[in-house]
């Protein structure tokens, strides 16, 4: 395998020569505990650009945020996120099996007779690992150290999941859908397997995916079919899906069980009631977010000359009503102008100009609100699997 290895010290070439933090997406201002985000080596895993590697077994890689200069993420930078070893199958190897109390007929496709069976359907929506942005926690919280970049948007194309469903016939009593992947337990953790409610199953953007931006899904994600849920976190967008049981019972597998919960009410209503605990809920909808992406936190700016600054903003699928700018430490906010409006669960990107008119510290904040009225925090909302960070991004620039 021809891995290629870079340590980031020595890419300023290929990024332009911009600062550490800005090649990792730390913004400089922020406390980040000791080798969380700022630690990483670009990686490359065949087919895919270097990215930030957080693990190789199994293979947890970040964007940089460099690269999401892009409306929609390339194929081969995206990140990529596995519990396990990533399955390997081929089109003509590959089943999909439909079965289970909430169905009234099981039924199997293969990658022809689906493809051939339902209507194709695309969607473009941001796929966003629940734990983006836990490096960023303090106090610290164990998982994935992942700094801004276990993030990506693209256009997904596939069939609905609900037509699926429908051809099988739902039974009364229809609770929640299973999906597995082929993906195998490992030593050290259950088999990774998730459920969807029945409304957000049968959701007409929820897709069973075979392609990401007009190519077939890299074995990295999820090839040859994967479950899109378009505005909620990609922990149910199930990679090498295989089998989907129709069931009547909350389903209590750990990684809905136990994994990937919330605090009661800390983050409002889940939507996903059969699973609600008195004491906590899945994590689901994304929250209201943005980024800037360039220049890079750490830039030199010069001054006294205009340029545009590059954002993206997006939030679970109400959309993006507007985004905010503030270079006096949140004094004072100006809106940034939008860019087009790619669809609900699409990220938006925006544009603000800025002309430093001083040499030195230079700090600008950013700040989405999502056409819900809701918007992004001012304070970490602390819990204990470090998901939904969303805090106002503060970037250090150094006019000079
Ligand atoms: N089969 C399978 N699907 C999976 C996972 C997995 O471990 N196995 N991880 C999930 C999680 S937690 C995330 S964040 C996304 C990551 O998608 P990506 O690798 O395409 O970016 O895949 C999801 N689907
Ligand atoms: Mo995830």
């Amino acid at each position: 395998m021809d891995r290629r290895k870079f340590i980031l010290g020595s890419t300023s070439a290929m990024t332009g020569g911009l600062l550490l933090p800005g090649i990792l997406g730390a913004a400089s201002g922020e406390a980040l505990p000791a080798g969380a985000v700022a630690s990483g080596i670009l990686d490359a895993l065949p087919g895919k650009q270097p990215l930030i590697k957080r693990s190789f077994r199994p293979p947890n890689y970040e964007t940089p945020v460099s690269l999401y200069r892009h409306a929609f993420t390339p194929n081969d930078a995206f990140y990529v996120r596995w519990h396990t070893g990533v399955p390997e199958i081929t089109r003509a190897a590959w089943r999909l099996r439909i079965s289970g109390p909430g169905v009234k007929s099981e039924r199997e496709f293969t990658y022809d007779t689906i493809r051939r069976k339902f209507k194709m359907t695309e969607v473009a929506a941001v796929n966003q690992c629940s734990g983006n942005r836990r490096g960023l926690f303090s106090p610290h919280v164990p998982g994935v150290q992942w700094g801004y970049g276990a993030m990506g948007n693209a256009v997904w194309r596939g069939v609905r999941l609900k037509d699926v469903l429908e051809d099988a016939g739902l039974a009364a009593g229809a609770l929640e859908v299973i999906g597995n992947g082929a993906d195998a337990p490992t030593l050290t953790g259950p088999d990774f397997v998730k459920s969807l409610p029945m409304w957000k199953a049968l959701d007409p953007d929820t897709l069973i995916a075979f392609e990401m931006n007009g190519e077939p899904l890299p074995k990295w994600n999820g090839a040859p079919a994967r479950l899109v849920a378009p505005g909620w976190t990609a922990t149910y967008w199930i990679k090498a899906v295989a089998d989907l049981t129709v069931t009547d019972k909350p389903f209590d597998g750990f990684w809905m069980k136990t994994a990937y919960r919330v605090p009661k009410g800390m983050f409002g209503a889940s939507g996903f009631e059969s699973q609600d605990t008195e004491q906590n809920s899945p994590i689901t909808a994304i929250k209201v977010n943005s980024l800037v992406v360039d220049p890079a936190p750490g830039a030199v700016l010069e001054r006294g000359r205009r340029i545009d600054v590059l954002g993206i903003a997006w939030d679970g699928g109400s959309g993006i009503r507007d985004v905010e700018v503030s270079l006096d430490g949140g004094s004072t906010w100006r809106n940034a102008r939008l860019e087009r409006d790619l669809g609900r669960y699409s990220w938006r990107q925006w544009r603000y100009a800025i002309k430093p008119g001083q040499a030195g510290a230079m700090t600008l904040m950013a700040r989405a609100h999502a056409r819900d009225g809701s918007t992004q925090t001012d304070t970490l909302v602390h819990n204990p699997a470090g998901y939904h960070h969303n805090v106002v991004q503060k970037v250090d620039y150094h006019v000079a």
